[in-house]
């Protein structure tokens, strides 16, 4: 663990070292005592009305009429609404993105007229229970005339395809380029070129906890509005602009919540349907989705199709590569990263960790009748690695090169850094060549090689082979990230407030919202190690609009560089009133003043120290002294952080796997991360992180997948058709971090949240490639079942 920051205070120890400690989450306390409070354990008012919505059986249909008398006769319903009801309560919601070529479009919150997924609401019902609204639900006679749909981006492409949305001509939502200038001389002085199609299945994130909300109407018409969201401050703004109601008049607030992943990170039509009824009626109302919903609504991500072509030459050196890109961005752009979050991320994060400088995409976002697509963790990364670490496999069977060899030739080296890649993005520090040979140490790959060679891949009943994903994991986009993506409405920045309290304690106010990352833990370590105070004595709350300033909130694995880098400023000012006023007590000066495990002193004289109590309590006015002139009262201070466009991190994976020759069944017999998010706040928490996403990344891999029938009927509405894995498919793994501290971003923090889904789906598809070389088959699509790969081996005669 290595840090170059000094304390701001004269010879001042930057606390004592609480960074870079694993010490043991807060949470786990009360969360695993079963003492969570979640959205729907939060004691809901007298008087409070619950919702359940009528979705649409077809993804593509005219609404003729709705019937809802019946269900409104039924005793304990309250209202049936409509979308023409809710459209005089609710703007249609709609993403702006500015990037040229992209076709603004909107959503009403329920369906009016027509329907474009399987699952989308055209209507709700309003009960005085959970049990009657659904009850409702099945009393309401709505009338469709079905229409043809379209599932899959080459159909929906198809000029003779049904129209999707009226304002999306052909069903492009947006088609951007980029070329450098040399690609065409690349290719024309390249040995080889190496292309492919890569394909990637569709899937959701499926947290433990579905979403939900709890809208509680107060006194002069304001409201608190409880919900299960990744981003409450970015809530609060939508909420306001499309119910039309001063924002000042809102709280939003994240109760304790069971996995976001990135779907919760979107704002939903039920959050605004729930708060304008809440409004309208002047009762609480509460919705509570079940898991048939949450499959169907919630958003989905990864349906891209890339192919990619590579000029190379005869030592296997990338000299130009291109990119077409297509990600089905589903039926609505989605608020509030809209339909374009997977195609400009894909199309600008596939160099990675490599010297690739000339280089062009096309990347289109398509509309097609399924649901909405948006984040889920890793977003585009772990299809644009899939793609370039598949390229580079290529590379090493055309030129009968090691794969690994291949990537260390093309990797821009640690020497060479700060290097800014081909897209503009800055790499200021890395560790891309150490943690591949680190990794390859760990996995004892070259004995691996040499097995492979001396016995062949095939032994007892079993391909085996290993893969590789070496990686780049973008993490605390700042403003000006966003807008090279066109999200010129989503700010960067977020803030933490620090208060040294007058008996001494300290409370931090940071503008995120956790998930089950540790927040309590990891924010109250950097605060303790910024502020000297000790750790025990400091106290973090955020997910309230109320309690501190507004910020970005938590998503793109942002928080540790976002919130972090807000939390070190605002305790360095702290910490520097904290010295004035001590300084004035000691009738000394500041800069002599050491700050260090909630005790302040003059340098070489520890046994006159103070206490942060005794020091606050000056700055409270609650003891003799007083203030030093000038001085405000309190100790309270805040500041805001916009980190540079993206702190890059880096790791490697690689994956060792077993492909049964009869069954197709892969097993996982060896994983291996060596991960670099620059200066490490919690190294325990940056482990689960990292298997907590490979866990997830091997379900992508290997099973999971939502599928849509030609008509776009949903065919894995269950979980017992959508396929997650368990703690048996999760392998025991060796992971080590190389510490590289950003030295563009505050505190030298780098992200984390996003990188074991991101590398295992490469590692892990490659690994199975490796295993099946002999046959001869190309591996190009996921998820491997073994459905698919014991045809393949068949196929091949294997
Ligand atoms: N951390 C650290 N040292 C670092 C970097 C991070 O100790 N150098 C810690 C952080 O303090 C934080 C955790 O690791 O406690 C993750 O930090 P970060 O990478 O900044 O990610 P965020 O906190 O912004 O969380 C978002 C990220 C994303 S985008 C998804 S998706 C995802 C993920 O986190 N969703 C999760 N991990 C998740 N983990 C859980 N349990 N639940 C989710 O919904
Ligand atoms: S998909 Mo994570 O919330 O960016």
């Amino acid at each position: 663990m290595s840090s170059d920051r000094q304390g701001a205070v004269g010879h001042g120890v930057v606390g004592h070292g609480v960074v870079g400690q694993s010490v043991l989450r807060r949470e786990d306390d009360y969360l695993l005592r079963g003492q969570g409070r979640f959205v729907d354990d939060l004691p809901a008012p007298i008087n409070t009305l619950h919702l359940a919505f009528v979705p649409s059986p077809y993804a593509h249909a005219r609404i003729l009429s709705i019937d809802v008398s019946e269900a409104r006769a039924l005793d304990g319903v309250v209202d049936v609404l409509t979308g023409p009801d809710l459209a005089a309560l609710v703007k249609p919601i709609a993403a702006q993105i500015e990037l040229p070529g992209y076709h603004l479009n909107s959503r009403d919150v329920l369906a009016v007229d027509e329907v474009r997924f399987a699952g989308e609401a055209v209507a709700v019902v309003v009960a005085e229970s959970q049990y009657l609204a659904e009850d409702g639900i099945e009393l309401v006679d709505v009338d469709y005339e079905p229409l043809p749909a379209v599932v899959k981006i080459e159909e929906a492409i198809d000029p003779a395809a049904p129209q999707v949305n009226p304002t999306v001509p052909g069903n492009v939502y947006y088609e951007g380029r980029f070329t450098t200038d040399g690609v065409a001389a690349g290719f024309e002085a390249a040995a080889h070129v190496i292309s492919e199609d890569f394909h990637s299945n569709r899937v959701t994130a499926v947290p433990i906890e579905p979403r939900g909300c709890l809208a509680v109407p107060e006194q002069a018409g304001n409201l608190v509005f409880y919900s299960s969201t990744q981003i409450h401050h970015l809530l609060r703004t939508a909420l306001a602009e499309f119910l039309d109601v001063s924002e000042s008049t809102l709280r939003v607030v994240v109760p304790d919540v069971g996995g976001g992943f990135g779907i919760k990170a979107a704002l939903y039509p039920e959050e605004f349907v729930c708060a304008a009824l809440a409004l309208r009626l002047r009762r609480p109302v509460k919705w509570i989705q079940d898991r048939y919903g949450a499959l169907l609504t919630d958003v989905h991500a990864r349906d891209n199709r890339y192919r990619v072509e590579a000029a190379i030459d005869d030592d296997g050196i990338v000299l130009a590569l291109k990119a077409e890109i297509r990600t089905n961005g589903g039926a609505y752009s989605a608020l509030p990263f809209g339909c374009t979050l997977e195609t400009t991320g894909g199309a600008r994060m596939i160099v990675g960790p490599y010297r690739i400088t000339e280089y062009s995409y096309t990347a289109a976002a398509v509309a097609t009748h399924t649901a909405p697509v948006l984040a889920y963790r890793g977003v585009a990364q772990p299809v644009c690695f899939m793609a370039i670490e598949g390229i580079m496999d290529r590379i090493a069977r055309r030129l009968e090169l090691d794969p690994a060899e291949v990537r260390l030739r093309n990797m821009v080296p640690t020497s060479e850094l700060p290097w800014t890649n081909v897209v503009g993005v800055r790499y200021d520090t890395g560790s891309f060549v150490e943690s591949l040979n680190q990794a390859m140490e760990m996995a004892r790959y070259d004995e691996f090689r040499a097995r492979q060679a001396a016995q062949g891949r095939l032994v007892d009943g079993k391909y085996r082979g290993i893969g590789i994903c070496s990686f780049t994991e973008v993490s605390g986009t700042g403003a000006p990230g966003w807008r090279a993506r066109g999200l010129t409405r989503l700010p960067g920045f977020d803030s933490g407030t620090v208060k040294v309290e007058p008996t001494g304690k300290v409370t931090a106010f940071v503008s995120h919202a956790h998930s089950g990352q540790g927040h309590f833990t990891t924010f109250a370590q950097v605060v303790a190690d910024e502020l000297g105070a000790r750790l025990e004595d400091v106290t973090v709350f955020e997910g309230d609009t109320a309690a501190g300033p507004y910020g970005t909130n938590t998503f793109a694995s942002r928080s540790a560089v976002t919130g972090g880098g807000a939390l070190v400023r605002a305790s360095e000012k702290a910490k520097l009133k904290l010295a004035r006023i001590a300084a004035d007590m000691l009738e000394s000066t500041p800069e002599d003043i050491v700050v260090s495990d909630g005790q302040m002193y003059v340098a070489g004289v520890p046994s006159r120290a103070l206490t942060f109590g005794e020091v606050a309590e000056t700055a409270y006015a609650m003891n003799t002294f007083d203030l030093p002139e000038g001085e405000s009262f309190g100790i309270e201070e805040t500041d805001f952080y916009d980190p540079p466009l993206v702190t890059m991190a880096n790791a490697t994976h690689i994956a060792q796997v077993a492909v049964d020759a009869g069954d197709g069944t892969v097993d996982i017999e060896g994983y291996t991360v060596v991960h670099d998010c620059g200066r490490i706040i919690n190294p325990m928490i940056v482990d689960g992180q990292v298997m907590g996403g490979v866990a997830q990344g091997i379900g992508e891999a290997l099973m999971e997948e939502f599928v849509y029938d030609p008509d776009g009927q949903v065919r894995t509405a269950t979980l017992a058709d959508y396929l997650l894995p368990s703690s048996v498919d999760v392998p025991n793994f060796q992971i080590a971090h190389i510490e590289s501290p950003s030295i563009d971003a505050v505190g030298g923090f780098k992200g984390v949240g996003e990188g074991g889904v991101i590398g295992a789906v490469p590692a892990l598809v490659n690994a199975v490639a490796d295993a099946l070389f002999d046959l001869d088959v190309n591996v190009n699509t996921k998820p491997l079942r073994p459905a698919l790969l014991s045809g393949l081996i068949r196929e091949a005669g294997g």
